[in-house]
């Protein structure tokens, strides 16, 4: 978004005329996935979104890591949809209904996708580097939690077998 002589009677000063035409915002605040604008116009329309962002099917932007997250950000949920064919980043993994989740929440005890797919087929899994699997293969713990006087494997083999 820039203030060109075509847009210059709504667009001065770096601020542009939001729709309902009593305040001005900051061009730069122009498609950045946040209401600026007290009725959202700022938000409305846009051509391209501010980098780290993604636009919804219906113009609007998120932030690029809401995209596929499993929670509805775009107001027309066209973020969460065709996920299988979308590509995570690559600090993510994808659940085995397409959505996205941190690499660190896999076979961690606890379910973060929500067809519950980060914690199933843990024995196979390879604990990432920083990690180690718990004695049942089934939970990947950080090296730092071993050996610490908390159990945080659920069969408490981080704490067994420790030299005290
Ligand atoms: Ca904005
Ligand atoms: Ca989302
Ligand atoms: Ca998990
Ligand atoms: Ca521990």
């Amino acid at each position: 978004m820039q203030c060109t002589t075509t847009n210059a009677i709504e667009c001065s000063n770096g601020k542009k005329l939001c729709t309902s035409g009593d305040e001005r915002v900051w061009v730069t605040f122009w498609c950045d996935g946040e209401e600026d604008c007290r009725d959202g116009s700022d938000e409305d329309n846009c051509e391209n979104c501010q980098e780290g962002y993604r636009r919804c099917d219906n113009r609007r932007c998120v932030w690029w890591d809401y995209w596929c997250d499993g929670e509805s950000d775009c107001t027309d949920d066209s973020d969460e949809q065709n996920c299988m064919e979308y590509e995570c980043p690559v600090k993510d993994r994808k659940c085995a209904n397409g959505q996205c989740l941190l690499e660190l929440y896999w076979c961690d005890g606890v379910q973060d996708c929500n067809d519950g797919s980060d914690e199933t087929n843990c024995k196979d899994y390879r604990c990432p580097e920083g990690y180690r699997k718990c004695g049942d293969g089934l939970e990947c713990i950080r090296d730092g939690f071993w050996c610490d006087g908390e159990p945080e494997c659920k069969d408490g083999s981080d704490e067994s077998n420790c030299q005290h």
